[in-house]
């Protein structure tokens, strides 16, 4: 693979400058650590925003922050005050934040944010387009970058996008709320791979594609005319080995070198037995539920009273967001419950909850992980949660016990935790008694899978899987390009063409050689097609079939006058021309007064379908119909079926948006193959685009050219795109 560069709304550096001294520190989050890897084993860049805005630093600081940078392989975008307020503070994360994260009675709607937005995205787009070269991969990251896919794939198709959301994808009746919903699926589906934590979102998404844009979806794959995007679940993993070998030095070293938080924690519970600790970490954020967990713990006193004196709750928060008003009414509302909590319960010897509001250096983080009995992680919503998995690193004696909201994406891959109701405090304070109390055995049945889980899927692998995702998606890209008509193959078509003296050409009709109308009946063709025709007929060597799903008499009336012959309803009817038609097959459409009552059913409970009768099928069509539903519909219709189908001898065909009864034994390659059968042709050529021409395409001899209309996975040996790719196709034949 070339190289993968990675584009994020910061740097993993800060930057810190000091009488003109810039130094870069890097950061210690799990992105940085994993994307680190990454872009450093594939050469690539990685661009993003250095974390100082641009009018807080002149132009010689500046060149000289980027020189550094770029030592780094960074390539920094600069923001302004205004544009870290209006993109960052403002449309990321007060609008996308709360919206993904069901907050929606928080969410900003000021279009001036959203302007914003765009051109931001639009600027790191632009250096990313600046450092691409073509075949290179870029892989970009999180709700602050939606729009950017999008950005660099139109203007670089041939560069393969990743793009992953670290939170969560709101379920379709939240997205919809938002007035640019549409502009954001259309962002996003600018990447060739996306990846969520889990397959949840990933559903969620599937259906804002569905219902939004319509796109046709197949297991975790999106055709978008001749694109294909994997939509699929990285659950994302820490650096384990670095949590686990720092909580192993932790405990081996000697009393005189441990540090003061060490000390202090010893003072007050590690050498007393009966003391036993209970652990919060986060970011302040509304999402990650600190003020339900405060009650819950105070309601665990209450109804435990034996553990007053005994449990400390240790609650870290990290300032996050502080000029966003919502995060200030938080901190408000912490401090204000700290405060009861403490003065309800505490006394001089006894502080039930020990509050820190800010950051922690990484030791003492281990310090408190590898030194709490229980672990809190009770967010209302949460993308994934790294501090429940770097608890279960930490623990290195195989004990402690993890409370687990069952709204973090880590819930997935943590079944042996202690799974609550974020909202339900008197389950949170039954679930910390009960940890308390767990047996050592139990603790360490439990722990032993998590860490063996954790550590398997660790940030490394979990960007890996990635990475080789990406190269997947290309390989899939290129297929689906590999068999298309370039110039070459159509000389050699041309040629064959030339140097023929009979010619059987078949040609489907819907999709092929017209595109998708609405109703079945208002596809009749057009000028450009009975011209094309015309021209083509006119050459006597020329024998051109019409092979079709439609019935007699549309296609009759449709190509009046024209010299075609036609095979219609999947091949149970001919007509050469000139000829009366002739039935291929002994069909019988008794079958359809069984049929036709199911049919109906499912008319009347799905509304915007209908059925269309055929002389030896029954369809029913569902393009207008709302797209979930009609596909789950469709579903329970073909289970349906299949018991009755064996009975009568008929067949399903499930076409564009249509299901399709038919009589059994024939198809449109059987019917195609008696149409040549006797005659000396020595130029075949069929085309066609849905999965009942592919019957075609498998029966005609090896020496015939078949074309797929579109380029999703064939059985023929050519592509085109579409259906003027298949007129400008027939046209230059004659040329
Ligand atoms: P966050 O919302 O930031 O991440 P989380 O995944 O829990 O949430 O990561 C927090 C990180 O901050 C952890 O690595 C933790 O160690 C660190 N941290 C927390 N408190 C700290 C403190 N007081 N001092 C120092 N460090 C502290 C977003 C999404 C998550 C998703 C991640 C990764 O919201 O759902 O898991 O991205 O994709």
């Amino acid at each position: 693979m070339n190289r993968i560069h990675i584009v994020s709304n910061r740097l993993p550096f800060s930057i810190n400058v000091d009488n003109e001294k810039i130094d870069l520190i890097p950061s210690v989050g799990g992105l940085a650590t994993g994307m680190r890897s990454v872009y450093k084993e594939y050469n690539g860049k990685w661009i993003g925003w250095p974390g100082l805005p641009s009018d807080d630093i002149d132009e010689n600081l500046s060149n000289k922050i980027d020189t550094e940078l770029e030592k780094e392989d960074c390539v920094p975008v600069h923001l302004t005050k205004e544009e870290v307020d209006l993109y960052y503070d403002g449309f990321s994360n007060r609008t996308i934040w709360p919206l993904f994260h069901y907050f929606a009675q928080y969410i900003d709607y000021d279009p001036k944010l959203w302007e914003s937005f765009v051109s931001v995205n639009q600027k790191f787009a632009d250096k990313a387009i600046e450092t691409l070269e073509e075949g290179d991969t870029i892989w970009i990251h999180d709700y602050q970058l939606l729009l950017v896919p999008e950005m660099i794939k139109s203007k670089r198709p041939g560069v393969t996008v990743g793009f992953f959301l670290h939170i969560p994808f709101p379920s379709f009746e939240v997205f919809r709320i938002l007035p640019w919903r549409k502009e954001l699926i259309q962002g996003m589906l600018g990447a060739d791979l996306i990846g969520f934590h889990t397959y949840d979102y990933q559903r969620h998404f599937f259906s804002s594609v569905r219902r939004l844009m319509g796109y046709e979806i197949s297991f975790n794959q999106i055709q978008i005319e001749d694109r294909i995007i994997i939509v699929d679940a990285f659950p994302m993993g820490i650096d384990y080995d670095k949590f686990k070998n720092a909580a192993i030095d932790i405990v081996q070293k000697p009393l005189q070198e441990k540090s003061e938080l060490h000390r202090e924690l010893e003072k007050y519970f590690l050498l007393s037995p009966d003391r036993k600790l209970v652990l919060s970490i986060d970011r302040l954020d509304y999402s990650k539920g600190i003020p339900n967990r405060l009650k819950a713990f105070a309601e665990f006193l209450e109804k435990y009273p034996e553990f007053v004196g005994k449990v400390t709750l240790i609650m870290l928060a990290v300032p996050s967001r502080g000029t966003v008003e919502h995060y200030i009414n938080l901190k408000s509302e912490v401090d204000e419950l700290v405060g009861k909590v403490n003065g309800q319960f505490g006394n001089i010897n006894y502080t039930p909850v020990w509050y820190f509001y800010r950051s922690m250096p990484f030791e003492s983080l281990i310090e408190l992980y590898s030194s709490c009995d229980v672990c809190l992680v009770t967010p209302v919503r949460d993308g994934m949660n790294l501090v429940a998995k770097e608890y279960v690193a930490s623990r290195t004696n195989h004990t402690g016990v993890i409370i687990l909201s069952e709204m973090a994406g880590v819930v997935k891959e943590m079944g042996e935790a202690l799974i609550i109701n974020p909202n339900n405090t008197n389950e949170i304070a039954d679930s910390i008694q009960q940890a308390l109390t767990m047996s050592l055995e139990e603790q360490r049945e439990r722990m032993v899978f998590l860490q063996d889980r954790i550590k398997r899927y660790d940030v490394f692998k979990w960007a890996s899987e990635f990475v080789d995702s990406l190269g997947k998606v290309q390989k899939i890209q290129h297929s689906l390009h590999a068999k298309r008509v370039n110039t070459h193959i159509m000389e050699k078509i041309q040629s064959s063409y030339k140097n023929s003296k009979m010619r059987a050409i078949f040609l489907d009709y819907d999709g092929t050689l017209t595109g998708f109308k609405k109703k079945p009946n208002d596809a009749c063709p057009d000028k450009e097609l009975h011209e094309l025709l015309y021209k083509l007929e006119a050459d006597p060597k020329n024998i051109i079939t019409i092979i079709s799903g439609r019935d007699r008499e549309s296609l009759e009336n449709w190509f009046e006058g024209h010299k075609i012959n036609f095979i219609v309803e999947h091949g149970v009817w001919s007509k050469k021309f000139g000829k009366e038609w002739k039935m291929l097959t002994n069909a019988t459409d008794t079958w359809k007064s069984s049929i036709q009552p199911i049919l109906e059913s499912f008319v009347d409970r799905t509304p915007g379908t209908f059925i269309e009768e055929k002389n030896y099928s029954l369809v029913w069509h569902f393009r207008k119909a709302e797209p979930e539903q009609a596909e789950l519909r469709a579903n329970e219709l073909k289970d349906e079926l299949r018991t009755m189908i064996a009975n009568h001898n008929l067949e399903i065909l499930e076409g564009n948006k249509v299901i399709e009864v038919k009589t059994g034994g024939i198809n449109k390659g059987i019917a195609a193959l008696q149409f040549i059968k006797n005659k000396s042709f020595d130029f075949i050529l069929a085309m066609g685009d849905d999965w009942t021409d592919e019957y075609m395409f498998r029966e005609l001899p090896e020496t015939a050219y078949t074309i797929k209309v579109g380029l999703t996975h064939t059985a023929a040996n050519y592509k085109v795109e579409s259906v003027s790719g298949v007129r400008t196709f027939l046209a230059k034949l004659e040329e």
